[in-house]
């Protein structure tokens, strides 16, 4: 078995959709890559409600929600700063904020709900049952547009909200105050993240926080939440198949990546014996990077495709240097803008080195030249295809319907393909963008009318053509697709399609909540929080310690309540021990955390 992990980071996804080839070429059937240690939770939660993934307008919201996430740093929604400031001052306009420690959107809120780390659920809960019982759902939209409604008003109008509060560790008032605003409001945006996604309770968080605004009616209105046409469809959030070794559910495609280890290191027949690790750090970013390094260790060969000789690369067999961001064409896939939704295929600005036989490529080289070697391609139709290239895409597209589309096994590998046939006749540096234009044939037949709306008319393939061009073309970027409002609703994806309120087994899991939390560890008396989005970093990659403007040695924040009882200072060297490793610390006394 082999399997793949990566495939694209934050900026840099069309080395993700060049990898499906090389997959393809060693017969891996299995992937995984960060989302499936945070957001596949929500993406089976969004499947069974949705059939879809939603995202929200704050531009234009009357009341704001950030869960668990500190966008003033971490952004996700356009104009994340301005954004913020502009509903922060409006004082007909309500900003939520739930998250334990007083971050910079927190200070922006007027609602700064500060939860007990883990115990959203509780919090989630009380907001539900006061929007229940005090009757602040829409009765009109949960008629029209939802199923399974007296599930929800049997489970919630018993909550104890008093007693929900308490466990959440929120003032009742606080949260009575923060629940009518939700419930009042004419338009609705909120956005969960990592605080509940890498949580307790993780997953019935996000079914908890979908039925907030389904309940409120807030969805395909401006200013509430709304569902995007990417170029490219982000993972569904189906649940079809168990993993090999551990059988944990794979949803959306992806292994959980914390099990990762154990499907490689596990005495089985199944276990993994190759691993190929592009553009990804597990030995650094997962849980158990210790168990991680040894799991590598176990395999037959690992292959590490990255810019930089990486924790991971290091237990690597053959590291495949890639040119960095500036140095080839790149994209994100994360383009989930409305009603006008934008993409940008950025030109390189820079050369990149040349070395003695060791110079890296771009990944796109990387792939073809690997899907060559293994004989994948010997027989593909390229002379045909590249002819065709040279007539133009009109010609190049006929081309490729008659010699590819159709055929399961060229399709497979149809990313290089399209590389080694299309990509010469691109513009110098553009080369590595010819896999778009298979992802752009693929939108003008999944979406025709938002391209359409966007100027892009005619047949799927004249309005891919034309797209193609105007993104090899317009080095700012295109506006892609334009939506309208009225269209939401209908992208509701379900048999029904209505919003699926009752998830039978969320919802048990929801009931359970009224035994309260568990006992924690007397041992262990403290929620470690490891990890913090700033300005200067990206994801875990902390190469120059001079990223770190304010704390350059890093630090462990405590609350002032806290460090009194165990007589610490700013600055101390402490031992922090957890369940699973020791290190020394610094530590920073700050009235940011809460007890
Ligand atoms: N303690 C703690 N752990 C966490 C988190 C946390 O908050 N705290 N956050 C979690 C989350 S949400 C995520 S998404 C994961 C992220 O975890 P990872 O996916 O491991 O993310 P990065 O650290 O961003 O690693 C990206 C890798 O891509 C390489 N790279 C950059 N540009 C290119 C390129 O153009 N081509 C190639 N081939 N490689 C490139 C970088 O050198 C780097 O090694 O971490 C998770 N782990
Ligand atoms: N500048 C920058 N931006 C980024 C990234 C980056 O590396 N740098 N990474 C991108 C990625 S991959 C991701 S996933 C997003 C993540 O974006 P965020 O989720 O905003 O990232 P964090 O900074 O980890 O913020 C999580 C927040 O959850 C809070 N929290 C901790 N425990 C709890 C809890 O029990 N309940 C609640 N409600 N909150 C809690 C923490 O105090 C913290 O403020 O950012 C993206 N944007
Ligand atoms: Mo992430």
């Amino acid at each position: 078995n082999v399997a793949g992990d990566g495939g694209g980071g934050q900026g840099n996804h069309l080395p993700g959709a060049y990898a499906t080839a090389t997959r393809r070429a060693f017969g891996s059937r299995y992937r995984s890559n960060p989302l499936a240690q945070e957001k596949t939770g929500e993406f089976w939660v969004n499947d069974r409600m949705l059939g879809t993934h939603t995202r929200a307008d704050f531009e234009h919201c009357d009341v704001g929600l950030f869960l668990g996430k500190n966008p003033w740093f971490s952004h996700s929604i356009p104009r994340a700063r301005v954004v913020l400031r502009e509903i922060s001052k409006d004082p007909n306009r309500t900003l939520i904020v739930v998250d334990p420690r007083r971050t910079r959107s927190a200070e922006l809120a007027d609602i700064h709900l500060q939860v007990l780390p883990g115990r959203d659920a509780w919090l989630l809960s009380a907001i539900l049952a006061i929007l229940i019982q005090e009757k602040l759902v829409d009765e009109r939209f949960v008629a029209e547009h939802t199923t399974g409604f007296d599930a929800i008003v049997s489970t919630f109008s018993k909550v104890s909200v008093a007693q929900y509060c308490e466990y959440a560790g929120v003032p009742e008032e606080q949260v009575r105050r923060a629940a009518l605003a939700v419930g009042r409001a004419k338009c609705f945006a909120s956005f969960e993240d990592l605080g509940v996604q890498m949580n307790h309770h993780s997953t019935v968080c996000s079914y908890l926080h979908k039925l907030l605004w389904s309940l409120t009616g807030n969805i395909g209105k401006p200013g509430a939440h709304y569902i995007a046409s990417p170029i490219q469809a982000l993972a569904d959030g189906r649940y079809k198949r168990d993993s090999p070794v551990t059988g944990s559910r794979i949803i959306g495609g992806m292994i959980p990546c914390n099990v990762l280890a154990d499907e490689m290191l596990l005495d089985h027949p199944k276990r993994f014996r190759a691993l190929i690790v592009e553009a990804t750090n597990p030995a650094h970013s997962l849980a158990e990077s210790r168990r991680f390094r040894e799991a590598c260790r176990s395999l037959d060969t690992m292959v590490v495709i990255d810019v930089a000789m990486t924790e991971t690369a290091r237990e690597a067999d053959y590291v495949l240097p890639a040119s960095t961001q500036y140095e080839k064409a790149e994209a994100t896939f994360f383009n989930f803008e409305f009603p006008g939704n934008c993409f940008h295929l950025r030109a390189p600005i820079l050369d990149a080195p040349e070395g003695d036989g060791a110079c890296p490529l771009p990944e796109a080289e990387i792939h073809a030249r690997l899907v060559e070697a293994s004989g994948a391609l010997d027989e593909a139709p390229l002379d045909a295809l590249s002819m065709a290239a040279a007539k133009g895409l009109d010609t190049y597209g006929q081309a490729f319907v008659a010699h590819v589309a159709f055929n399961p096994k060229w399709m497979g590998l149809a990313p290089v393909i399209l590389y080694r046939t299309l990509g010469p006749s691109l513009p110098k540096g553009l080369e590595v963008s010819a896999v778009l234009w298979g992802l752009v044939l693929g939108a003008a037949t999944r979406i025709p009318k938002s391209l359409a709306r966007a100027g892009f008319t005619g047949s799927p393939m004249e309005a891919a053509n034309k797209l193609f061009r105007a993104m090899l073309e317009q080095p700012s970027g295109v506006v892609f697709a334009v939506d309208e409002w009225e269209d939401v609703l209908g992208r509701l994806n379900t048999a029904d399609g209505k919003i699926q309120l009752h998830l039978a087994d969320l919802l048990d899991v929801v009931k359970g909540l009224n035994e309260g939390p568990e006992a924690g560890d007397p041992e262990y008396p403290f929620i470690l929080c490891a990890g913090e989005r700033r300005s200067f970093t990206a994801n875990t990659i902390l190469r120059d310690p001079h990223w770190r403007r304010s704390d350059s040695e890093g630090a462990m924040r405590i609350s002032p309540g806290d460090a009194e009882k165990y007589r610490l200072k700013s600055g101390d060297a402490i031992r922090l021990t957890t369940e699973n490793g020791s290190a020394v610390v610094h530590v920073e006394v700050s009235d940011m955390m809460r007890e």
